[in-house]
C-alpha cells in the first residue's frame, strides 16, 4: 500500500498511482483520445508496468476531456506507412487486450464519454464499467467497413448476450450509458461530475479486498466460459486450494470471528 509514488511516465497517457489504486487516463482530448501507435505503445507498458507492481491492487482506465477513446486514429492509418490492419492488430491491438484480460489487478472502466470502435473495446475489456451520463457507446467498425475488433466480438456477447450483441456489431447504432446500465454492460451510470468519485469508490472497494482471491476470481470468470461444468468445477476447487492457502483467507476469517473489517496483504 502506501501514498504517492513515482510511475512511469508517458507522453501520451498518464499513469498515477495513488494509494494501491493505478489511475490510467488516455490523453489525447483533441481527438477524442483515439489510438496512435505512441498512445498504444504507452498503454501497452502502463499496463505492464502495473502488472509488476505488487502494491497495485485495482486500476482505473478512464479518458481525458470529453471522450472514452475514439478508436484507432483514422488520420494515422492514412499514412503511407501505415501497417496492415491485421499486422497492427495482431501486434498493437491484441496485445493491449490480452494484458488487460491477464492482470491480476481488477480493471474500473470510468467511461466518460464517447467510445468508439477499438475504445469500445478498450472499454470492454476492463472488468466493471460505469459510466457518465453523457457517455455512449459506438461500435464505429461497420461504418467504415470493418470488423469489430480487439476482442470486441469476444467480450461484447459475454457481456451483453449473443442476440444484443448481433444487433450491435452490425446495425452499429450508438448507444447511451443508459442504455447499456440496461444491457448490464456498465454498473452505474452518474453525473460527469460525480464519475471520478464513483469510479474511485468502486476501485476503492476492490482494493481493500483481497488481491489473490481477486485475480483467482478474474481467471476462473473467464475460463469459465470456455469448459464445460465438469472442468469448471474443477477449476473452482484447484483455485480455492490457492485462495484457501493465502495468509489473506486467514486473516478473512479471523476478522469475521473477531467481528472486524478484514486486512488484507496479498499474502
Ligand atoms: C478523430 C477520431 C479518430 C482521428 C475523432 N481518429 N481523429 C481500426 C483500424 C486499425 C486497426 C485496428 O482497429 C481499428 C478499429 C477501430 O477503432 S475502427 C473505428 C475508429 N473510430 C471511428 O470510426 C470513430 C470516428 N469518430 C467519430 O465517429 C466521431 O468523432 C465520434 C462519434 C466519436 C464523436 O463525434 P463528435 O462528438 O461529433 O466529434 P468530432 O467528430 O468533431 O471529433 C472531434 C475531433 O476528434 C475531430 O478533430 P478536429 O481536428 O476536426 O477537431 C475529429 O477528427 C477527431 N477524431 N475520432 N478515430
Amino acid at each position: 500500500m502506501g501514498g504517492d509514488r513515482a510511475a512511469p511516465s508517458f507522453t501520451t497517457i498518464r499513469l498515477e498511482i495513488d494509494d494501491a489504486i493505478a489511475t490510467i487516463t488516455l490523453d489525447r482530448p483533441d481527438a477524442l483520445n483515439a489510438l496512435t501507435m505512441a498512445m498504444k505503445e504507452d498503454l501497452l507498458s502502463a499496463f505492464r508496468s502495473v502488472a509488476r507492481d505488487r502494491s497495485v491492487r485495482a486500476v482505473v482506465l478512464t479518458g481525458a476531456g470529453r471522450a472514452f477513446c475514439a478508436g484507432q486514429d483514422l488520420r494515422e492509418r492514412l499514412q503511407p506507412d501505415a501497417a496492415p490492419l491485421a499486422v497492427e492488430l495482431r501486434e498493437r491491438y491484441n496485445p493491449i487486450i490480452r494484458a488487460m484480460r491477464s492482470l491480476d489487478q481488477p480493471i474500473v472502466g470510468a467511461i466518460n464519454g464517447v467510445a468508439a470502435g477499438a475504445g469500445a473495446s478498450l472499454a470492454f475489456a476492463c472488468d466493471v464499467r460505469v459510466a457518465a451520463e453523457g457517455a455512449s457507446f459506438l461500435l464505429a467498425f461497420g461504418r467504415i467497413g470493418l470488423v469489430p475488433d480487439s476482442g470486441g466480438t469476444w467480450l461484447l456477447p459475454r457481456l451483453v448476450g449473443s442476440a444484443k450483441a448481433a444487433e450491435l456489431a452490425l446495425l452499429g447504432d450508438a448507444f447511451s450509458a443508459a442504455d447499456a446500465e440496461r444491457f448490464g454492460l456498465v454498473v452505474r451510470v452518474v453525473s460527469a461530475d460525480g464519475l471520478a468519485e464513483a469510479a474511485r469508490e468502486v476501485t476503492a472497494r476492490l482494493a481493500s479486498m483481497a488481491p489473490r482471491a481477486l485475480a483467482l476470481t478474474k481467471r476462473a470468470l473467464q475460463r469459465a466460459w470456455s469448459v464445460d461444468l465438469d472442468e469448471a468445477l474443477e477449476d473452482e476447487a484447484f483455485r480455492q486450494g490457492i485462495a484457501g492457502a493465502t495468509a489473506d483467507h486467514a486473516e478473512g476469517l479471523a476478522a469475521f470471528l473477531e467481528k472486524r473489517p478484514p486486512r488484507f496483504t496479498g499474502e
